[in-house]
């Protein structure tokens, strides 16, 4: 990889031998109680804390996984719900590369309120730069299932 650099007004070329770290930015968005903090924990950590306080504003958790033989930084920023903070959440938005969409399974109107955060995403993002995921948490309590699956074909 060559990177042009102008001193003094002189072309300068340098030659980067050691690639550069590759970083990428996700943010978990959802509904309070959903889980974002619990998933972002377990992600992290790889194994399950109890959690028994609030998100407060923002938060995130750094870390690296390796593909294809590169380094990649992982950036995951943990949010709050959507009743107080959410103007933070919504500076924060623009500079994301992955939306994590999170509902759960239980609580119909917590998928529902996913289309507020699809459209906060489409004010500050062009449609083809957006890369989004849906998760349906707390499958452990599919017996109270209030949201039914659905195939997508
Ligand atoms: N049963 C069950 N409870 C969960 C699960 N994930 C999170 N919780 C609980 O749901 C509550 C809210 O979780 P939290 O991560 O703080 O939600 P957040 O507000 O979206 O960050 C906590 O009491 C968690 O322990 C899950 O998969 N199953
Ligand atoms: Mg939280």
């Amino acid at each position: 990889m060559n990177l042009m650099l102008f001193l003094k007004n002189k072309k300068i070329k340098i030659k980067i031998y050691k690639i550069m770290e590759i970083s990428l930015k996700f943010i978990l968005l959802g509904y309070s109680m959903v889980g974002k903090t619990q998933i972002l924990n377990h992600y992290i950590e790889k194994k399950y804390i109890k959690i028994t306080y609030p998100t407060i504003g923002i938060d995130f958790k750094k870390t690296t996984i390796k593909l294809n033989e590169k380094t990649l930084k992982l950036i995951i920023w943990d949010t709050a719900g959507p009743e107080r903070y959410f103007q933070i959440t919504q500076n924060y938005l623009k500079y994301t590369d992955v939306f994590i969409l999170i509902y759960e399974i239980i609580d119909r109107y917590s998928f529902e309120y996913l289309i507020h955060y699809i459209n906060a995403i489409y004010e500050v993002k062009n449609k083809e730069d957006i890369i989004l995921g849906i998760v349906g948490n707390k499958n452990d309590l599919y017996e109270e299932r209030k949201v039914k699956l659905k195939k997508i074909s």
